[in-house]
């Protein structure tokens, strides 16, 4: 089984770093290129985030855009793909919430001759051709970040030993596969550190809540050292719960995250978060470049990641630049 054709063709695009429910319909009728595009959900304030800078970048580069909100059901997102090949819009974008299951209607897209792009998320797949590109974060170099700060803490703090908690976001979706792979590459180096649960917290705060009431029921709360998340808004809802149950995160409990919005960031300066490794919603710009490059008949393929870092405790928490979306 091959992810993503051409993954030789690797490019890294600078991005910018700046910035549902039904259709919604952005000047398509008058404007020379129709974008469709569907996002898959409104699970968590970096979805929210990305459906704004996809519809900035379509309204700055005069495209229109056809949006439909899946509302995280994958079957809603299949019938939004086919509703954008029978109106014969000129790419379609989509953002997969899981990498399994779209051959089909992707071969129909391919035989109406409409150019698909992965945005966010990727595929797998064993057909050839059935996206011309994909723009998105290295989600397995998020997880290795997230695994090296670890490191890096439990050496500064002198550990010897450190029980990890995971709360995973929805499964089998790409950021879920590869932030847990990352991760784990990095910590298996190392004897130090047991993962003793993985749980599912489908990106959602309140799963993220629900989550870490189970784990510290299950494990008490001095059988975790380390909670990693896959995302901020599960995060915040696990922060919720280990303030209810007087446990001092950032100290007695470590949390590592991943995305950067402004929550996030203002709890990891309150040092009640200790690492927030970035991961940016501002995909927007790179995937209407790449729609305007296509509509002149250039031949796009390849990855393009964006350039993500990340905000720790070891950093200067004053820097501006430390602000989240
Ligand atoms: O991290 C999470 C969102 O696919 C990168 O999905 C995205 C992830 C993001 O729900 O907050």
């Amino acid at each position: 089984m091959k992810k993503i054709p051409g993954i030789c063709l690797m490019l890294c695009l600078m991005l910018a770093i700046c910035g549902c429910g039904k259709t919604t319909e952005t000047e398509s009728r008058t404007a020379s290129v129709v974008v469709g595009f569907s996002q898959l959900g409104s699970e968590s304030s970096w979805r929210i985030a990305n459906t704004e800078s996809m519809e900035k970048a379509a309204k700055e580069y005069g495209f229109g855009l056809m949006m439909e909100n899946a509302n995280q059901k994958q079957e809603k997102q299949i019938d939004a793909i086919r509703s954008f090949i029978a109106y014969q819009v000129d790419v379609i974008v989509f953002s997969p919430i899981v990498e399994n299951g779209w051959d089909n209607v992707l071969i129909e897209a391919r035989r109406a001759g409409i150019p698909v792009i992965l945005m966010d998320r990727t595929i797998e797949t064993s057909e050839e051709d059935l996206f011309t590109a994909y723009v998105g974060a290295d989600f397995y170099a998020e997880g290795r970040r997230a695994g090296e700060y670890l490191i890096r803490k439990a050496d500064a703090l002198g550990k010897e030993h450190m029980n990890i908690a995971e709360i995973c976001g929805t499964p089998d979706s790409t950021p879920m596969r590869d932030r847990q792979k990352g991760f784990m590459d990095v910590i298996e180096q190392d004897g130090r550190f047991t993962v003793v649960d993985s749980v599912n917290g489908d990106f959602l705060r309140s799963m993220g809540e629900e989550c870490t009431r189970q784990l510290l029921e299950k494990h008490g709360k001095d059988g975790i050292d380390v909670i990693y998340s896959h995302n901020d808004s599960m995060t915040l809802g696990a922060l919720k719960v280990l303030e209810e149950n007087g446990i001092a995160s950032g100290k007695d409990m470590i949390l590592i995250t991943v995305d950067g919005e402004k929550e996030a960031v203002e709890q990891l300066k309150a040092g009640k978060i200790n690492c927030v490794v970035q991961c940016t919603p501002n995909l927007g710009d790179a995937v209407m470049k790449l729609v305007e490059r296509m509509n002149a008949g250039e031949k796009i393929q390849g990855v393009f990641h964006p350039e993500e870092g990340m905000f720790t405790d070891f950093d200067d928490m004053t820097d501006p630049a430390l602000e989240g979306f």
